[in-house]
């Protein structure tokens, strides 16, 4: 989808870098912000928009486990857990071709927008076919992301995966993992690939991501970061199984082993890096990487919590994404987030350090983390994408709020609705709550579906 020639919004109120503003006009030229004026009469021709907050990044984000969403909640006799759930998801891969792996990314990027995020980072790593042998094109499945992302208009920072190894110290993959494989050589070629197929995506970002310690070596990791194209995203410590092993293999743990040998810096995500001690969360607070913390899914997987209220303290930086896309909710994230904290701390309003809502700090943090983990300018700027979500004051759930007390109500209060329409790259790709293209992006999921569980 190509970015709006040329708009002119008037906000009645506008969540700014610097705060809450009236009556503000916001200009973007092919998608950018030219121009954001507070105080400003209605011209009587600009698009009005009443609540403007800046769109959402979801940072971390496996398109294809959407179609698998609530296939996995039951436990049998022998207990389940991350791993089991991983057997299943592996199983469910036999089903994925480019066309239906398409449909699912549709559909889920369609649900993002939806729910207020307006650009994903899809760490992707399904590339290969059903027998592990390449594609004709070697990107094939990287295209598909890309068509999903467009079909859509969601922003897109591709993140190809590197995956070579089924456990610390280079252990053979598994059979169940021949989707995913490539060595140093074979993944520049698919980055090559992967540059050719977002040259028409708009503003796209390409990155790459060593899958975790466990699916590469030392050398692997080392070879990867000199061929970053940008962001760098690992899977980091999600698991306390992953922590005893890389223990075992190094005598140190997955964050300290990282920081040790690799020079993480703000290009970095460290997605769940769950399972942290005190030094850890100092090394990654110092280092200017962003933490990735999908709460949802997390607390779907049976992960941990996050010591959250630590890594803030000391100056941590985060984002949020919604990873297995068990269920798609930007609002639902950064509540959970806060709530995860607030059960485990036994207290209230535990993160925002004092005098911003917690609502307020938390869309602002995530925001601001999300943007860098993906890549692009955050907040409603010059120079930033035109990526604006218009929030309804007339919900029930926002009546006679102003200022903070908005987002608060929005992200602890609101159902769903509240979010009225998403603007992305100045287009509204989002009205009344219903994506544009629902109705095409639907049917072909309803079709994938039927074809791969019918
Ligand atoms: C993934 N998902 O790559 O989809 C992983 C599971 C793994 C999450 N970590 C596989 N949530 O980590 O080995
Ligand atoms: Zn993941």
């Amino acid at each position: 989808m190509k970015p709006a020639p040329t708009v002119r919004f008037h906000a009645a109120h506008a969540l700014l870098p610097q705060g809450w503003a009236q009556d503000v006009r916001i200009e973007s030229v092919a998608g950018r912000i030219t121009a954001v004026v507070a105080g400003e009469v209605w011209d009587g021709q600009s698009q009005r928009l009443d609540v403007v907050v800046p769109g959402l990044g979801n940072l971390h984000s496996h398109a294809f486990q959407r179609a698998m969403a609530g296939l996995t909640e039951v436990g049998g006799r022998s207990g389940d857990s991350f791993w089991s759930w991983r057997e299943l998801m592996y199983r469910f891969l036999d089903r994925l071709d480019p066309e239906t792996f398409q449909a699912i990314a549709a559909q889920a990027y369609m649900e993002m927008l939806e729910s207020g995020f307006t650009r994903v980072g899809e760490f992707h790593y399904l590339h290969h076919t059903e027998n592990g042998s390449r594609y004709a094109d070697h990107a094939e499945m990287s295209v598909r992301v890309a068509a999903g992302a467009d079909e859509t208009g969601l922003g897109l920072t591709l993140l190809p995966v590197f995956y070579a190894h089924s456990d610390f110290g280079g252990a053979a993959p598994t059979p169940a993992q021949r989707r995913f494989l490539h060595d140093i050589d074979g993944f520049a070629d698919l980055l090559e690939g992967c540059k050719r197929a977002l040259a028409d995506t708009p503003d796209a970002v390409l990155g790459l991501a060593p899958h975790s310690l466990r699916a590469s070596t030392p050398e692997e990791l080392q070879a990867l970061v000199a061929l970053a194209p940008g962001p760098i995203h690992i899977h980091i410590a999600e698991q306390t199984r992953e922590v005893d092993a890389c223990l075992a293999w190094s005598g140190q743990r997955p964050v300290e082993w990282l920081y040790a040998n690799a020079a993480v810096d703000a290009r970095w995500c460290l997605v769940h890096a769950t399972h942290v001690n005190d030094k850890e969360v100092q090394l990654m607070a110092d280092s200017g990487a962003v933490v990735g913390l999908c709460p949802i899914t997390e607390a779907n997987l049976g992960d941990g919590l996050f010591p959250m209220r630590e890594f803030v303290r000391v100056g941590g930086r985060f984002g949020v994404g919604s990873d297995s896309n068990v269920l798609i909710d930007a609002a639902e994230e950064l509540r959970l987030l806060e709530y995860g904290q607030r059960l485990q701390l036994r207290g209230r309003n535990v993160l925002s350090p004092g005098d911003l809502s917690s609502g307020r700090w938390l869309y602002q943090q995530a925001g601001e983390g999300g943007a860098q983990a993906l890549g692009v300018q955050a907040g409603l700027s010059v120079g930033a994408a035109a990526d604006l979500l218009e929030l309804d004051a007339e919900h029930p759930a926002l009546l006679n709020r102003s200022g903070d007390a908005l987002l608060d109500s929005w992200l602890f209060a609101a159902r769903n609705g509240a979010l009225r329409s998403v603007w992305r790259n100045g287009r509204a790709l989002v009205r009344d709550g219903r994506h544009v293209n629902r109705d095409a992006i639907s049917a072909r999921y309803r079709a994938a579906l039927a074809r791969i569980l019918g």
